[in-house]
């Protein structure tokens, strides 16, 4: 700890909510307000993970509604601690791919990443607050209930007391018992891109007339779009729509679904669809992906890119191996099969890839959840995906629907949707998911509306690398005319519950492969409903997103 005058022990009460969630700590803007509520959170990381003295801490957010204004808080504990250098972005934003990045190029012990993601931001939305470790990704489970222990006995914390940040200014900042640096993280982003993909085959494409429409949604991915589209790859500036970072995100919702992004879908409908619409989330690691007539779905998303890597250049010699989220759809699962690499299935949440990636099992991952990345960094990545596709229709040469239905052509279609039920009594959410859980011994070999169960268990996941385990992850349930259906309870809500349940029904290749989607899983859907007593539970006759 540092011992200088202006640091100073100050004493608190312990807060019993502090518990993290599927990506760290997300809280309503008012709950992070209360007295000495952020520094207690602070407090119990520094104590738990012990920073080594003058080792350096990437620190910056999605540039939401208190983003800025917990830079200094946080710049105070970490001096306090001992911690010797904030690195951070220009006005403290940093991307959560960018952050993790960060960590790893300057060898930082560690980040703290201020973001809810795609929860809307502003005064009376959420604010979340995230630790990653050295590799770059988040804290295991095992560090977050820790982090979690210690905060319920947080009765002081130490601050020191330090001079204005001066976060708008790029170099390095003497501040006395700490030293800060503001770094162009956008440009440093680019240049990562620039090792994995073509940038002159993409600026080419752009050349003979290809367009991109590419929307921030007024979050973080603003000025790292700039440069990579405008600046490096030559497209005009109105390829970025909203690409200022505003503390309430304009209004915006800023999650990248048909839902919340329904003007996206609607221009890729349009007869002057640019060959190439995207979006990304609050803090820039999720991405949706559309192109004339056709929105990707997530889970295709992974398949199409492990069957296509080795065209790229940054993944020319192929992956060692693929993971997804247990929800995700087992479409990335034939290319595995195909290619003749291991594909996992783990947890929901970017976590439990990380130690895959970290032992180099795997060189691509994905989540249903608009959520694709790969070993470049130790978190999604959203632009990464999108300079994917991109490079990808530049190599192919072919229209982003082509590219799909070919997919199809060779593998059969996994029709997905994702239906959210928000719940207000989160009881009766977690009552729901008790009553499957319970009858989950009888469910093989009943009838369920013209097919029957095959399998049905609550998802254990063992890491192979560490060995550490992860109960209670998600009921799944096989039927024999190759349905699944997956029940969980959300994660990264901030009120009330939000039980998900994840529809997919395999069609091979020979089958009907052009049919609605809200059609296709019509049969499903009503099977879901009726195993799950979702009505008897919640009183919720239809799901309130269907994504
Ligand atoms: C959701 C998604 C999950 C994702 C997580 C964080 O979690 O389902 O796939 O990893 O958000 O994404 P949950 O527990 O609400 O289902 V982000 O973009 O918030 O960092
Ligand atoms: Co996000």
């Amino acid at each position: 700890m540092s011992d200088t005058a202006n640091c100073r022990e100050i004493q608190c009460e312990p807060y019993s909510d502090q518990q993290p969630g599927t990506a760290g700590l997300r809280k309503k803007v008012k709950v992070f307000r209360q007295p000495h509520y952020l520094e207690s959170f602070l407090e119990a990381i520094f104590r738990t993970v012990k920073i080594a003295p003058g080792s350096a801490l990437v620190v910056g957010g999605d540039g939401r509604y208190m983003n800025r204004e917990s830079i200094p808080v946080i710049a105070g504990l970490a001096a306090a601690h001992g911690v010797g250098r904030i690195i951070t972005g220009l006005d403290g934003r940093l991307s959560t791919p960018a952050a993790s990045h960060l960590i790893r190029d300057r060898q930082a012990a560690g980040g703290l990443l201020l973001t809810a993601s795609h929860n809307p931001g502003g005064p009376d939305g959420d604010f979340g607050l995230k630790f990653n470790t050295a590799t770059g990704g988040q804290a295991p489970e095992a560090t977050a209930e820790a982090i979690y222990a210690a905060s319920q006995s947080i009765t002081s914390y130490r601050l020191c007391d330090l001079p204005e940040l001066p976060l708008s200014a790029l170099g390095e900042h003497d501040l006395g018992d700490i030293l800060l640096e503001v770094v162009d993280s956008a440009a440093g982003y680019a240049a990562l891109m620039e090792t994995l993909f073509d940038f002159d085959r993409m600026a080419d494409w752009l050349r003979q007339g290809n367009e991109v429409a590419f929307d921030a949604l007024h979050a973080v991915t603003g000025p790292y779009a700039r440069e990579i589209f405008c600046r490096r790859l030559g497209a005009a500036e109105t390829a970025v729509l909203n690409a200022e970072p505003l503390p309430d995100f304009g209004g915006f919702h800023p999650d990248p679904n048909p839902v919340d992004c329904a003007h996206l879908v609607e221009l890729s409908r349009s007869p002057n669809s640019p060959a190439l619409v995207a979006a990304s989330d609050g803090d820039g690691d999720r991405n949706m992906i559309l192109g004339p007539g056709m929105m990707v779905s997530p889970c295709d998303s992974i398949a199409v890119m492990l069957h296509h890597a080795d065209k790229l250049p940054g993944y020319r010699d192929g992956v060692p191996g693929v993971a997804r989220s247990m929800p995700t759809s087992r479409a990335v699962d034939m290319v595995a099969e195909a290619l003749g690499i291991p594909c996992f299935e783990t947890p929901t949440g970017w976590r439990f890839f990380c130690n895959l990636l970290e032992a180099g099992r795997i060189g691509l991952c994905g989540e249903e959840s608009f959520g694709t990345g790969s070993s470049h960094t130790r978190e999604k990545d959203g632009l990464w995906a999108v300079l994917f596709w991109m490079n990808l229709l530049a190599e192919l040469r072919m229209g982003l629907d082509d590219v799909v239905r070919d997919h199809w052509r060779r593998y059969g279609r996994h029709y997905y949707q994702r239906q959210d039920f928000y719940i207000e009594d989160a009881d009766r959410a977690r009552a729901l998911v008790e009553a499957l859980r319970a009858g989950l011994p009888g469910l093989p070999g009943r009838q369920l509306d013209g097919t029957s169960i095959t399998a049905a268990d609550d998802f254990h996941y063992r890491d192979p690398v560490d060995g550490s385990e992860s109960a209670n992850q998600g009921i799944r349930v096989e039927l024999a005319d190759g349905g699944r259906i997956v029940y969980r309870l959300s994660g990264t809500g901030t009120t009330g519950a939000t039980l998900r349940v994840y529809l997919e029904q395999y069609t091979p290749a020979d089958g009907q492969l052009e049919q609605q989607v809200a059609t296709a899983l019509a049969p499903l859907a009503s099977r879901a409903a009726e195993l799950g007593q979702i009505e008897e539970f919640t009183g919720l006759k239809a799901p309130t997103a269907s994504i």
